[in-house]
């Protein structure tokens, strides 16, 4: 008898609750997970982190707590090895992402377009590929490989940093070993200046410019600034705006798939307008005429090295046979519709 009446408030109990929960918190649509994965390399305190923070708080807010997501900056679902991410967010093991296309290069060969040295000298010629016809065949490629591309945001041009000197000629970079990541492309270029790169994972390239195993990277300022790459060494910086890596915003396709159409559209527009609130934070303190940002690394105690055309202009001529071997690697098509696109600017 007692049993029975413990039972009867027990169950009486938890039917409340559980009419509070659904009061709260309408139950969700089926097919949908509690939780949704976003792998991103860097977390809020960097420009791309940051959009990813945007875009998931969007998301939440416009579905109602539908759509919950979760960040693993540091590429944590992939053990911290960058060049692996797009394989896991087409296999599920990630459900969404803001990658670089440097990342996701090894992969997608077409993404090396962005990684062509000296292709893109303004952030006008970013603007013209990503939002023009270029980009719709990338995202098109990029749909083809085997995850839903949303929208574009910005890593940002990726200057040169070293230990060791001021760099203003090729013959400056002789014998540096530098870090760099992702496709041989970046090898090839390096290569082709004298200098000595190396590859391996952001996680493991800050402790190797702390111990002096390498000299010198190359990445955008924002990622210097956030990275504290001073304290680690990293005293000179060259500006010249060699390549410059986009963002992708994109979604797994059965994740995509599980969602309301009403859903899609949502998250579809909550990247575009993180994208473009995320290339604005990218771009903050460069892409003003006096580019304040460069007078706060000074500040540092960094050597800031801006290259005059001629000079500039000795780093695009040593780096052209590689331009040319990799325009046939990616597609002489593509490259000379990004070519036309930025002519047009
Ligand atoms: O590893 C890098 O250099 C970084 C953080 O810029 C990328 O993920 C491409």
């Amino acid at each position: 008898m007692l049993k029975r009446s413990f039972l009867k408030t027990t169950l009486a109990a938890a039917a409340l609750a559980a009419a509070g929960v659904a009061h709260a918190q309408a139950p969700l649509p089926p097919g949908y997970k509690a939780e949704y994965k976003m792998s991103l390399v860097v977390p809020p305190s960097f420009p791309w982190g940051k959009g990813g923070e945007i875009w998931a708080n969007l998301v939440k807010e416009r579905t109602q707590g539908r759509i919950n997501i979760k960040l693993y900056p540091g590429v944590s679902l992939v053990q911290g090895d960058q060049t692996r991410e797009f394989t896991a967010i087409r296999q599920g093991v990630i459900d969404m992402a803001i990658g670089s296309t440097i990342n996701w290069s090894p992969q997608i060969k077409e993404l090396n377009l962005f990684s062509m040295p000296f292709l893109m000298p303004d952030y006008k010629a970013i603007d013209a590929l990503t939002q023009g016809e270029v980009g719709k065949q990338i995202f098109a490629i990029v749909d083809k490989a085997g995850a839903l591309p949303l929208a574009w945001g910005e890593n940002g041009y990726r200057e040169l940093t070293n230990s060791k000197r001021a760099v203003r000629t090729p013959d400056d970079l002789k014998g540096l070993k530098i870090r760099i990541v992702g496709s041989p492309l970046f090898i090839d270029t390096f290569t082709a200046l004298g200098a000595n790169p190396t590859q391996m994972s952001w996680a493991d390239a800050q402790p190797a410019f702390a111990s002096g195993a390498v000299d010198g990277q190359e990445n955008p300022m924002s990622i210097f600034t956030a990275a504290k790459l001073h304290n680690v060494g990293q005293k000179h910086v060259t500006m010249w705006g060699y390549v410059a890596d986009p963002l992708i915003f994109v979604v797994n396709k059965e994740v995509w798939a599980s969602w309301t159409p009403a859903d899609q559209q949502i998250v579809r527009q909550a990247a575009i307008d993180a994208g473009k609130e995320q290339i604005a934070i990218a771009r903050k303190g460069l892409d003003e005429a006096d580019k304040p940002l460069l007078k706060e690394i000074a500040a540092l105690g960094v050597t800031v090295t801006q290259l005059t055309p001629a000079e500039r202009e000795a780093f695009v001529k040593a780096t052209r046979p590689v331009y040319d071997k990799w325009k046939a690697q990616i597609g002489a098509g593509l490259v000379e519709a990004a070519e036309k696109a930025i002519a047009a600017r």
